[in-house]
């Protein structure tokens, strides 16, 4: 089991950045802890019914404790880059004061990062907003996205000399449509109208926030992580066609779009004009801020029809058969090189990063081992898609796999393995799967 690429494929030169990623809430545990103050994921979790199994963010990877050894971990398996992200409620308390226990805490993280020569990629914002910030409304509330700036002061100005790139947001996608529309994230609110309003929210906050990291941290880079999929039709019906499309302005262009062109897209104003979120004079061209990089996290594709009763379109599962992943995400390489091509086409890009891709699997630990093939044929595929696509023409820089370890995979709970490390959470003892060995080998041979 390994991963092979071209031989003279871009990805192999030392310039192409390889890591793996993770986020505070679904590794560190610790969250009532050195002055950590609640987040909405601690709330979503005690709310019975909301997280498989009841699991919570407790104890999770227990990396709060084990950060020395989770740094050697990552030092051992080679990479150029490690993405974490910062914990706004264990950085500030309710006042807006900074928690001095926490700066710590991420300071000697990322300080021994830089020691081990590993390139810091931090995000401040993985979902966990501190609670007292949704009990005034959360992210439909447009003050949480001035709050959000002086979060972004604080940790650039504690933070800012170790960090090598900033990223706002993780996933604007899943805080506003996840968290406000369906349900299935914290808050858990359901509304269509108010979760794109939260996604307005959330661009502005990004938007306040750049020029405070190109003025505090002028060498580092900034952007903007994005999840997207890519659409297909279900069936060769025309609607089916228009409902891809769709779909598509609806998971992906509703953010990117506001981001490099500064407007909401034309299929959305025409279909369902009530979901274009009220916007105040400037909002649009402070959202437009110049970024370094775009981040893109790509798992799967859809396949989608158009429901004319409801006035929408429906996701189907693929009417052929295909290969799905132990969460029940298809696996389609192809559509990934096929995505970034046409946003190639439709947009002036920033240079890529892919900041996250993988593949949740029903791993065992048997001796020791996991043999994990079906994420290394997962991981191999991918990179191949990604070295077509910067063939094609593509400007991507860099490529993290989600995830380094196994971790609380939010409403999940700890249910789906992401990682390429196998956690055991009795004993939080740390196992490599064939996985990790076949990405190291890889990083190695350059
Ligand atoms: O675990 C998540 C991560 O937090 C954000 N992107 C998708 C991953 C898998 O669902």
């Amino acid at each position: 089991m390994s991963i092979s690429l071209p031989s003279n494929s871009p990805l192999l030169k030392t310039s192409f950045t390889f890591g793996v990623a993770t986020a505070a809430f679904q590794i560190e545990g610790a969250n009532q802890l050195d002055g950590r103050i609640e987040s909405i994921w601690d709330r979503f979790c005690a709310t019975p019914g909301k997280v498989l199994n009841g699991d919570d963010g407790t104890i999770a990877c227990d990396h709060y404790h084990k950060w020395q050894e989770d740094i050697d971990l990552i030092k051992s398996l080679g990479v150029d880059a490690y993405r974490l992200s910062i914990a706004w409620p264990r950085l500030m308390d309710e006042e807006g004061n900074a928690n001095p226990k926490g700066i710590a805490f991420y300071r000697n993280l990322l300080e021994r990062l830089k020691a081990n020569e590993i390139k810091t990629f931090v995000t401040l914002y993985h979902w966990d907003l501190p609670q007292h910030l949704e009990e005034k409304g959360g992210w439909l509330n447009r003050e949480t996205a001035y709050k959000f700036k002086e979060y972004t002061q604080l940790a650039a100005e504690e933070l800012g000399q170790w960090v090598d790139v900033w990223t706002t947001f993780n996933e604007p996608w899943c805080t506003s449509i996840l968290g406000y529309g369906e349900g299935i994230h914290a808050p858990g609110l359901k509304d269509d109208v108010k979760a794109r309003q939260a996604g307005h929210h959330v661009l502005l906050a990004h938007g306040l926030a750049m020029p405070i990291l190109k003025r505090i941290c002028p060498n580092a880079q900034a952007g903007i992580v994005l999840n997207m999929s890519k659409a297909f039709p279900a069936d060769s019906e025309a609607s089916s066609k228009m409902a891809s499309l769709y779909a598509e302005a609806l998971d992906n262009h509703f953010f990117i779009e506001p981001l490099l062109k500064g407007q909401y897209p034309d299929i959305i104003k025409a279909l369902s004009p009530e979901l274009i979120p009220q916007i105040k004079e400037g909002d649009m061209a402070i959202i437009k801020q110049p970024i370094d990089y775009l981040g893109l996290n790509y798992y799967t594709c859809n396949h989608a029809k158009w429901h004319s009763e409801l006035k929408r379109q429906t996701i189907l599962k693929s009417a052929t058969e295909v290969e799905y992943t132990h969460i029940g995400w298809e696996i389609n390489p192809e559509s990934l090189t096929q995505l970034l091509l046409e946003l190639h086409q439709q947009y002036t890009l920033p240079p890529i990063y892919i900041t996250e891709n993988g593949a949740a699997c029903d791993d065992k630990l048997i001796e020791g081992e996991v043999h994990d093939e079906q994420r290394v044929r997962y991981l191999n595929t991918h990179l191949n898609a990604i070295h077509n696509a910067i063939t094609a023409g593509v400007d991507i820089q860099g490529y993290f796999a989600w995830s380094l370890m196994d971790n609380f995979e939010w409403a999940e709970g700890y249910s789906k393995r992401f990682g390429l490390v196998y956690v055991d959470y009795e004993t939080q003892k740390r196992s490599l799967k064939a996985s990790a060995k076949a990405y190291s080998n890889l990083l190695l041979s350059r």
